[in-house]
């Protein structure tokens, strides 16, 4: 018999009640900082020291064991670490103009990021192939635009940002990719009267308001995402995503919150129903109903409305206010924590299958079937307050965040046993275990991304960096290691094998296929066509040349940029004085940039990327007559 929490209708404010005592207690605790909020103050101890010091030491020369894929928050970066040393090793931007590596200066990577200057990045999600990783690309998405990016993992630069996507409206339940990298999925956490650019009174919400899921359609050889097909729903907030595996693999799944469609002080609206729902899409049966016409074009994108093609998604009672889904390794099962109820609901895919054939629902939101609760989970769970995310390791255990506990719990899916908790500084959101959302967790070690540091660091001000954790979860027990701070906000990361990448160390010459290259000084040199100036420059140590560009006022100005070198770690830059010009252009690399000659004067350019010990004399002249 499950017990069912819903039934007994006090019991999720009870529960409430005590969350909100929980988030006071910690409000006054926390207020202090200092050495009172710090290890001390919190009973947080590493146990053996020097057990956890050899566990996270790479000695130096040595290399970590597995990449750590950080995704930078609003900062519009990922962060590149490594297990166990916790080591920053890299940043890749992606939203972001970052001036350290010249991107977003650069005329290709100005044209990528459309106008915005930031981005709000939430889930990276390395490219899977039977549901593993493969390690060929690395998505994420970007909730305050509406936005999908790719990096390639063979040279970790960013190649494709796409979006604003139509319909969307802050794509947060993103960028989950399925089993074998076919589609890229997203969902909308604000609804807004599509399509984009409607306009209607916040009073008909409930009605004229819209959610959309989706999947991006990605090119198997070459990554490249385009418009695939979306679902239009309620104007619930959908959440967190996760993608099916083995038997579930044609299935993508979301949560949501604020199922009553309330608007304006959600904290107190959005909590009055017992439960919210899971969306659980057949994304193959969806993109061949698209493909068949049976969407509508809206925005420029087929949508599927379930009032018109029934049998591409249900919805699934979860536990109040969950804050994200996520599949089980095998595929046969998913978990959602409802960060307000304090339960853990697994759910049966075969049972959710069952339900549907024998269409055991309770009644439908806006054409879409809602599955009786009972009908399709194996067990709930009390796990600890707060619950909010799902990993896994390669034993066959779960591990939950709990937000309020400030803690990771260790448990069963499979008998509901919960088997260790640990606890961390402070408030989890999102945990990681290397592969623990696919169908190869590789286990070792869970990264505990805690959204307070609350001064387990030297001071730096008010402006305190975000913290995470490393935990050994190898044995019964977990244990604490090591604390690492980053650059604000790691929401999730994933973590894969070093061996599985194989990234190049210069762009080999015989790629270059761009037409503006030249390889020699003998070629580069300056060309005019009416006002348009191009400088085809050679970089490599130790000259920029042309070491000279004259241009009349007004000229636009086209500097084509080829670092000749085909030496690891030589990469040259190019700064213009007082024109905001700033690239770095990488070994075997061409880089253009456009700019109107708008000051007279005379202008000294350099090489900003320290590269040999003639590197200072890397200079020259930008003249404007
Ligand atoms: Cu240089």
């Amino acid at each position: 018999m499950v017990k069912h929490v819903f039934s007994k209708a006090g019991l999720g404010w009870t529960a409430a009640a005590v969350a909100l005592v929980a988030i006071l207690l910690f409000a006054c605790q926390g207020g202090g900082g200092g050495k009172e909020g710090g290890r001390a103050g919190r009973g947080i101890t590493t146990g053996s020291a020097g057990d956890a010091a050899s566990a996270t030491y790479v000695p130096p020369g040595d290399l970590d064991k597995y990449y750590l894929f950080y995704s930078g928050g609003h900062s519009g970066n990922i962060y590149v670490a490594g297990i166990p040393s916790m080591r920053h090793i890299s940043t890749i931007p992606v939203f972001t103009p970052y001036p350290a590596t010249g991107y977003g200066f650069d005329d290709e990577s100005k044209a990528m990021l459309g106008g915005y200057t930031w981005g709000d990045c939430h889930h990276p999600s390395i490219s899977k192939t039977n549901g593993e990783y493969d390690g060929r690309w690395l998505f994420i998405n970007e909730n305050a635009n509406n936005r999908v990016a790719r990096i390639d993992l063979r040279d970790f630069k960013t190649k494709q940002i796409f979006g604003p996507i139509p319909n969307l409206s802050g794509n947060h339940g993103s960028a989950f990719v399925t089993a074998n990298t076919e589609y890229v999925t997203y969902a909308s956490r604000f609804s807004v009267p599509v399509p984009r650019g409607t306009y209607a009174s916040i009073d008909q919400y409930a009605s004229s308001y819209k959610g959309v899921v989706g999947c991006l359609k990605v090119d198997p050889n070459t990554g490249e995402m385009s418009n695939g097909f979306q679902i239009l729903t309620p104007p619930f907030n959908w959440d967190l995503g996760s993608t099916g595996r083995g038997p579930s693999a044609d299935w993508v799944a979301w949560t949501c919150y604020n199922s009553e469609r309330a608007t304006g002080e959600l904290e107190k609206t959005a909590g009055a129903n017992d439960r919210d729902y899971a969306i659980v899409v057949n994304w193959r049966e969806a993109a061949a109903a698209a493909a068949s016409g049976k969407g509508k074009d809206i925005g420029g994108v087929p949508v599927l409305d379930p009032k018109e093609v029934p049998g591409l998604c249900y919805l699934v009672p979860v536990p109040k206010s969950p804050h994200g889904v996520d599949f089980g390794p095998d595929g046969t099962y998913f978990v959602t924590s409802g960060k307000l109820e304090a339960v853990t609901t697994v759910y049966s895919f075969q049972k959710l299958q069952d339900a549907i054939a024998a269409k055991k629902f309770t009644g439908e939101e806006d054409g879409i079937p809602v599955l009786d609760y009972d009908a399709v989970i194996d067990r709930e769970v009390q796990i600890g307050l707060g619950p909010l995310h799902t990993q896994y390791d390669d034993k066959g255990y779960a591990y939950t965040s709990l937000f309020i506990d400030s803690a990771i719990a260790k448990w069963d899916p499979k008998t509901g046993e919960v088997l260790d908790t640990i606890p961390v500084a402070y408030n989890i959101g999102h945990l990681m275990v290397p592969g623990g959302d696919s169908s190869k967790p590789y286990g070792e070690y869970v990264v505990a991304l805690n959204k307070l540091s609350h001064g387990r660091h030297l001071n730096v001000g008010p402006s305190q960096p975000e913290s995470s954790q490393l935990i050994d979860i190898t044995g019964d027990k977990m244990k604490l290691l090591y604390d690492a701070f980053t650059e604000p906000e790691p929401h999730y990361a994933e973590a894969c094998p070093a061996e599985l990448l194989k990234p190049i160390e210069v762009y080999p010459k015989e790629e270059n296929k761009d037409p503006m290259a030249v390889w020699d000084i003998k070629d580069a040199g300056i060309t005019r066509n009416g006002n348009v100036v191009d400088v085809k420059m050679v970089m490599v140590r130790s000259t920029l040349y042309p070491t000279a560009i004259e241009v009349n006022k007004g000229d636009t100005v086209k500097i084509h940029m080829t670092n000749i070198e085909q030496t690891t770690d030589e990469l040259h830059g190019f700064a213009i004085n007082l024109y905001n010009i700033n690239l770095v252009v990488d070994p075997g690399e061409t880089k253009h940039v456009t700019f109107t000659a708008d000051k007279q004067g005379v202008f000294p350019f350099y090489c900003t990327n320290f590269c040999s010990a003639l590197h200072q004399e890397m200079q020259g002249y930008f003249l404007v007559k």
